[in-house]
């Protein structure tokens, strides 16, 4: 059997990485395509489910890390540091552990998943808690880094589209030309973004459907939301920085951006677990959430891209589902509490 390769090794000659290049990978990318049978029955379309929390620490950003690392290596760069939600947080920490750079990361204070803050810690990095939200971090480090050699690995920085956009080459390799829409959760729009490059680069251009949370939805409003508010703590973003972008992509592909509620988030994140057996986070339920809503627009062939493990916020999981039944060491009781 051979090893799984990374990103870097595997579309290299679509990535601005020449051969002798250095590479840090862990493996990232090549995540399974499910086909989704109850959501397609629901929605009346085939629907494939990406798993992009199969990526090494659980969600999408693996891919455009894995290529901002490796370029912030090449350059001779020491440091590198990020503003987050959480997953870019988890991602560069690891593959900043992995490169032997320090990293930093700047978290907005009490809306960090456990699971992402723990893995930022694991791997060493500084992890700063910021008494602000995601847009004041990303202010604020974009500014550090015009007076520090530090790498910023935030999307703003181009080798994480890079990276990203291979995504979108593999939704062609598995579905061909047949895919009509995409699916996608939309925060700091860095995301869509990515994937639009890579049809584009493939000359596909299947529908763009981008879902932001009501409380943070600022695409869809036309205007930043200073104080975004939504349970799926991945994409509570006002101002997000591939604004223009997004929504030029958005429009080229004949897509929409639209909001789906907190509850209808939470709604589609429940289908997912007990229907589908896929346990993703919040945010990325948004995806299906916002299918669910708005209906397949007339397409026959959809991919809803699900960004990250569920495993990343155990306390939403927790917090939504039932409770456990204790039980007494006997077998009386243990048939009461199987069967009753
Ligand atoms: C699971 O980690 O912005 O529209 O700092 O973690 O490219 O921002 C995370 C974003 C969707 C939105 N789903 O992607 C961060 C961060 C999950 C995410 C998004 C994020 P973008």
């Amino acid at each position: 059997m051979s090893a799984r390769v990374g990103l870097i090794e595997r579309f290299r000659e679509r990535l601005p990485f020449g051969p002798d290049d250095p590479v840090v990978s862990m493996g990232e990318g090549s995540t399974p395509l499910v086909e989704a049978r109850a959501l397609s029955e629901r929605v009346g379309a085939r629907v494939w489910l990406k798993l992009e929390g199969l990526n090494p620490t659980g969600s999408f950003k693996d891919r455009g890390m894995c290529c901002a690392v490796s370029a912030a290596v090449r350059e001779g760069s020491e440091a590198v540091i990020c503003a987050s939600t959480g997953n870019t947080a988890a991602s560069a920490a690891a593959y900043a552990a992995r490169a032997g750079l320090r990293g930093a990361v700047i978290v907005p204070e009490g809306k960090i998943a456990t699971g992402k803050l723990a893995q930022a810690l694991v791997h060493g990095a500084r992890v700063v808690v910021l008494h602000g939200n995601f847009d004041d971090a990303l202010r604020l480090v974009r500014e550090l880094v015009e007076h520090h050699p530090i790498s910023l690995v935030n999307s703003v920085n181009d080798y994480r589209l890079e990276g990203q956009k291979t995504a979108a080459f593999e939704l062609v390799e598995n579905l061909g030309g047949d895919l009509d829409g995409l699916c996608i959760p939309v925060g700091n729009a860095g995301n869509v973004t990515a994937y639009w490059k890579g049809f584009q680069e493939l000359d596909r251009s299947p529908r763009l459907f981008g879902f932001q949370a009501e409380g943070a939805a600022p695409l869809v409003l036309g205007a930043p939301v200073a104080q975004p508010e939504t349970v799926a703590s991945a994409i509570r973003i006002g101002n997000p920085a591939r604004w223009e972008e997004a929504m030029a992509a958005f429009t080229a592909s004949r897509g929409e951006v639209r909001a789906v509620s907190d509850a209808e988030i939470l709604d589609a994140y429940a289908f997912l677990a007990q229907r589908e057996g896929v346990f993703c986070e919040p945010a990325s339920a948004a995806s299906v959430a916002g299918l669910l809503k708005y209906g397949a627009g007339g397409c026959e062939r959809i991919a809803c891209v699900l960004t990250g493990h569920g495993l990343k916020d155990p306390q939403t999981a927790l917090d939504r589902a039932g409770g456990v039944i204790p039980c007494e060491p006997d077998l009386a009781a243990l048939e009461r509490a199987v069967l009753g």
